[in-house]
């Protein structure tokens, strides 16, 4: 039964008008890496980053960054971020709303890429701005709670000279307390593959779960091939192991091999998730924050992982990372790296093998004014 409502009594408290954006300014440094990048990919010696800080009309400021990992490519992204901006003045911090309509603003000129950059780099910053307004940890404000995550190091084991492998496999068991760790695969010839498998195995033994990743090196016959002969190597997972947009590829191999594929870095969104889903290419999935639309993005993406029974990691972003995956139905492994922490005060450092989220509101991560100074480059 509904109470009744006595005259001259207000029924419910309206809370005053939602603060709106006032400015938003765009940073980008470089920061050296400690140990370089040496992938499928490319070799990345530096980290470029790009801040955004939105202001609100209340005084807050949300902050968010992205890591385009090129340096060249760091003007395009921040004048697709600064574009967007200028149609996101004046209007509320409601980064639902601005996702929705950023998809529709940039339709015309595509909304992967860079456009996506654009987007989840603003959805971040305003879902930091939220959480400050609220008083929240961005984990509290999405229905959560504040806690530890299981983690995996990936600060190392690139593709480079073998004999150093062991020795960084036990620097990263020690950084934080790790059992955990990520090599990255896709030798020419696969003894070689099988020789840095063996260097981590020396160095921290059989009792660490270790994932490996290709970074989309291999066809599909040499990963049919290379698959095999890694499957019965105990890892943990194989990642990336060809293009990251060959679908019927992954469904191939996924139907071919023991060891779990895992992919999703590459995925601008929750459909391209479905669409591997749906071509049973996909054992374990993972989000880039950058890529798949922030955290409203995260959200959609990690829903439908959750549906289908597909365990969800992150890739990169740990900061932010460490909220969502309190939030995520089927959360499996963060992936820790701390090549944002040259510019952040009070950075986030895991413990046994975990890392968690501040209390502190919103993403929680505050920059270290004198070394964005010290690191940043001319936009
Ligand atoms: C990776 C991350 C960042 C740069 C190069 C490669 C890798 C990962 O794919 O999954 O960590
Ligand atoms: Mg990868």
């Amino acid at each position: 039964m509904v109470a009744p409502v006595s005259h001259g009594e207000k029924p419910f408290e309206t809370r005053p008008p939602k603060t709106t954006i006032r400015s938003i300014n765009v940073r980008a440094v470089v920061v050296p890496l400690r140990r370089p990048v040496i992938a499928g990919i490319g070799r990345f010696d530096t980290w470029p980053l790009v801040l955004v800080d939105v202001e609100t009309t209340g005084g807050i400021v949300g902050q968010a960054y992205v890591a385009p990992y090129r340096e060249r490519a760091v003007p395009a992204v921040v004048a697709a971020i600064r574009d967007l901006s200028a149609t996101m003045i004046g209007e509320p911090v409601a980064p639902v709303r601005m996702f929705e309509d950023a998809f529709r603003k940039l339709n015309v000129v595509g909304t992967a890429g860079i456009s996506a950059i654009a987007t989840s780099a603003l959805d971040m910053a305003l879902w930091d701005a939220l959480g400050k307004e609220a008083g929240m940890p961005l984990a509290e404000l999405l229905g959560g709670t504040v806690g530890a995550v299981r983690s995996y190091n990936s600060n190392g084991l690139w593709r480079h000279e073998v004999s150093t492998i062991a020795g960084e496999a036990r620097d990263l068991a020690d950084e934080g307390g790790f059992t955990a760790m990520k090599l990255r695969l896709g030798n020419e010839h696969v003894r070689d593959d099988l020789a840095a498998i063996s260097a981590v195995r020396d160095g921290v033994g059989y009792d660490i779960d270790l994932m490996v990743d290709f970074n989309q090196a291999l066809g599909l016959g040499d990963a049919i091939r290379r698959c095999h002969e890694l499957d019965d190597q105990g890892l943990y997972w194989f990642e990336e192991p060809i293009a990251y947009d060959n679908v019927r590829g992954y469904a191939q191999l996924a139907g071919k091999v023991r060891t779990p594929l895992q992919m999703g870095e590459n995925y601008y969104g929750g459909r391209d998730l479905l669409t591997f889903l749906q071509a049973g290419g996909v054992h374990y999935a993972m989000g880039d924050l950058m890529r798949i639309g922030g955290v409203t993005g995260w959200l959609r993406t990690a829903a439908i992982a959750g549906a289908a029974g597909v365990q969800f990691s992150n890739h990169l972003y740990p900061e932010i990372a460490a909220h969502l995956m309190r939030v995520t139905p089927s959360a499996h492994w963060l992936e820790w790296v701390d090549w944002a922490v040259p510019i952040l005060a009070d950075p986030l450092s895991p413990t046994d093998g975990h890392v968690s989220a501040t209390r502190r509101p919103g993403i929680g991560m505050a920059w270290d004014e004198r070394a964005v100074a010290r690191y940043a480059i001319d936009i």
